[in-house]
């Protein structure tokens, strides 16, 4: 095709796409503008208030100077949102996610708070949190790994894997089939070191190793699978605050012992030094995991 033939032939395209409204999904939020994806491209587009990445958006083409630009016209209504409050600000995550893959690692090491919070979080967002127990190609003590073990004994998923080496990253794909999944953890856990491993492209990844040319993950970022598989990598957390919640509610990431709490005696049960409390004895009776008690209270504490 000659090039004028080719320009004319792009004209007309640009003009077909314009005049329809469409439909894609944040794929990259910066700052102050965003990345969505459509069936007919990519588009940069000005970012609106509490846009996240994962929002699915109504947007106009328009052509700028040189390049098509979107106009965001619409967010669409979302299945699940994430936020994180702090200090009462309240910033938006991520949006229309199914799963939250928690990724631990023995170094640097996640702490059971990490973990916890994240599950308090994940249930009280509607979205069903499983753990991620990474580089196990690396010696961990028995303490660490009696840690994540629990979690297999109150009904959430772990897989264990190496994003480095590659070990049980087929059975990790295989659960995230159909799901949206967003990666957290600490700093230096290995969330893009494993987005790289499932999407097969190398990601610029955190050279723990090294003081320089460190790259940490600064931005959220969606990969879309052929098989249905969507995948968020997040920027490393430190910690999380839970003030957002009401402390009643803190129970629900706890399901072991909303269980156990069902047969207290008062209703109003502290579970610390209530009389009849059936938590405490589960905990006694080792019915309760120590760690898991201690965050509850603590969490519920705050
Ligand atoms: N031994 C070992 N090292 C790993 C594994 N996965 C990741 N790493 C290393 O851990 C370091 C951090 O990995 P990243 O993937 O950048 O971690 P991240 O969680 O994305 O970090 P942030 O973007 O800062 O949040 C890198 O040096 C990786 O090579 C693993 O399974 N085993
Ligand atoms: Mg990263
Ligand atoms: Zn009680």
């Amino acid at each position: 095709m000659s090039s004028s033939l080719l320009k004319i032939v792009r004209l007309v395209y640009f003009v077909l796409i314009m005049q329809k409204v469409q439909t894609g999904q944040v794929i990259e939020f910066y700052s102050n503008s965003c990345l969505v994806k459509t069936k007919v491209g990519k588009f940069s587009c000005i970012a609106i208030k509490n846009i996240v990445v994962g929002d699915f958006v109504e947007l106009q083409i328009i052509q700028d100077s040189k390049k098509p630009l979107g106009k965001i016209l619409k967010i669409k209504k979302r299945f699940s949102c994430l936020s994180i409050k702090n200090l009462n600000k309240e910033k938006f995550f991520a949006a229309n996610i199914t799963h939250i893959g928690i990724l631990v690692s023995p170094k640097p090491k996640t702490s059971s708070e990490f973990i916890d919070k994240w599950i308090v979080k994940a249930r009280l967002s509607n979205i069903e949190p499983f753990i991620i127990n990474n580089k196990i190609d690396m010696k961990s003590d028995k303490e660490y790994l009696k840690k994540i073990n629990i979690y297999e004994d109150i009904n959430i998923k772990v897989i264990n894997c190496s994003a480095k080496y590659g070990d049980n990253i087929n059975e990790l794909i295989d659960f995230i089939k159909n799901k949206c999944v967003l990666f957290i953890g600490n700093s230096g856990a290995g969330k893009s070191s494993l987005t790289s491993k499932i999407i097969g492209k190398n990601l610029k990844i955190n050279n723990l190793s090294n003081d320089y040319g460190v790259h940490t993950t600064s931005i959220s970022s969606l990969y879309e699978l052929p098989n249905s598989i969507k995948i968020i990598d997040s920027p490393g957390m430190r910690d999380i605050e839970l003030i957002e919640y009401p402390k009643e509610k803190i129970i629900f990431g706890f399901d072991e012992i909303l269980e156990c709490s069902k047969y207290c005696k008062f209703n109003d049960c502290n579970h610390i030094n209530n009389e009849g409390c059936n938590v405490t004895k589960s905990l006694s009776d080792g019915v309760i995991n120590k760690s898991r008690y201690n965050n509850f209270i603590k969490f519920k504490n705050l």
